[in-house]
């Protein structure tokens, strides 16, 4: 493999992918990227033109998409509606972007014979409850909540049934929450952290006993390499880093490392349908490919985060009032 295409390239974990192959792999890499409200140019200012190439599209024009795989050893998707709350007020582009957009992709895979790598979440599964001691498998059954995780989940079936019947050299990973640098600020971390900069009380949806299973996004990109470079075509690996945390302790850390009182922060109105415990065993990936994460201190990881966003805020600044006036307007 020497040419890669990274749809979604411009939003937070494909950009982040984007800086790990520039930084570990001599791999040229072409980026398709709609630049949806997700997506910023500016995540990828300060790369080597030599080394990355830009272009600006929807993964849903065939035309496009067909013309970069003709060019292409190997493709990792990355582009997707990503949010949940969006998703509960507006589902649509969810299903055209997720679902149709990987046809889209998968059907293009099949006409050139080109190696895919399908981006998802550990969503898929649903939720486990807070007091149960398992964690999802690749056995688990599906069984997502919301809109953005059902249409991710149809978009992973769509992957393995293009596997089965038309041999599409395809692995998937599902991945567990993210964290790091140029993650855009609706998302819980950095809508709290960028508030706390901004002098706005951090929102913590109902009491918070929700789990998520954090990983540094740095991690993620060292495991989805490690599934492009070795993974069995047509596998699933399961992507963690045993980073289970509530919510409410989060927010608490965050006000803690910057400087604020632990408690200074609204309980807002709860997301519906809000799911209760991610967390994901990846003993699969580890075991059977050898990959370990690096980011193993939740609040180191986090304090470099703060420190991102405190040095970036031109990065941020711009998204961040429309943001919060759309939460405003939900009671959140
Ligand atoms: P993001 O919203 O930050 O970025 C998505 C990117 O896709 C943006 O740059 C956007 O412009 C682009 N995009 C959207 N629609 C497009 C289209 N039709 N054509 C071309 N580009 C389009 O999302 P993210 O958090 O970086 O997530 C990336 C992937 O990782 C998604 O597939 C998501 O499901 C998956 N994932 C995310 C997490 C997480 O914690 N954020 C965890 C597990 C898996
Ligand atoms: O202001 C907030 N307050 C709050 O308490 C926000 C924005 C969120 N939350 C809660 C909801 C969740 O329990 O924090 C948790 C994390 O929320 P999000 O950042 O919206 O992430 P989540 O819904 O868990 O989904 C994320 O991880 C899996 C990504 O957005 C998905 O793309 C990925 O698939």
């Amino acid at each position: 493999m020497s040419r890669l295409l990274v749809t979604g390239g411009a939003g937070f974990i494909g950009s982040n992918f984007v800086h790990h192959l520039v930084a570990h792999t001599d791999h040229h890499v072409t980026v398709l990227d709609k630049l949806t409200y997700a997506g910023n140019r500016a995540s990828l200012a300060d790369l080597p033109e030599d080394r990355v190439t830009f272009v600006h599209g929807d993964i849903l024009d065939a035309g496009l998409v067909d013309e970069l795989f003709a060019d292409t050893d190997a493709v990792v998707h990355y582009a997707a509606e990503s949010h949940n709350d969006n998703s509960l007020h507006d589902p649509r582009p969810f299903l055209d972007t997720n679902i149709a957009g990987t046809y889209t992709l998968l059907e293009a895979a099949r006409r050139h014979g080109t190696r895919l790598h399908h981006i998802s979440t550990d969503e898929v599964y649903g939720d486990l409850a807070l007091d149960d001691p398992g964690r999802f498998t690749e056995h688990t059954p599906y069984n997502p909540s919301s809109p953005y995780s059902s249409t991710k989940a149809g978009s992973d079936l769509l992957v393995r049934a293009w596997v089965r019947s038309f041999g599409v050299q395809a692995t998937i990973s599902n991945c567990s929450n993210n964290y790091g640098p140029y993650q855009h600020v609706e998302k819980f971390i950095p809508r709290q952290i960028t508030n706390v900069i901004r002098g706005i009380r951090p929102k913590l949806y109902g009491a918070g006993h929700n789990v998520r299973d954090w990983i540094h996004a740095e991690d993620h990109s060292s495991a989805v390499l490690t599934i492009l470079e070795r993974g069995r075509i047509g596998e699933t690996y399961l992507i963690g880093a045993d980073g289970e945390k509530d919510n409410k302790t989060v927010i608490e850390l965050i006000l803690t490392l910057m400087g604020e009182d632990a408690g200074a922060y609204d309980h807002v109105t709860d997301r519906a349908g809000h799911d209760l415990r991610y967390a994901i065993d990846s003993t699969k990936l580890r075991d059977e490919l050898g990959w370990q994460p690096r980011y193993r201190d939740f609040e180191a990881g986090l304090a470099d985060t703060i420190d991102w966003y405190r040095t970036h805020e031109d990065w941020w600044a711009t998204a961040k009032d429309a943001t919060e006036a759309f939460y405003a307007s939900k009671g959140q």
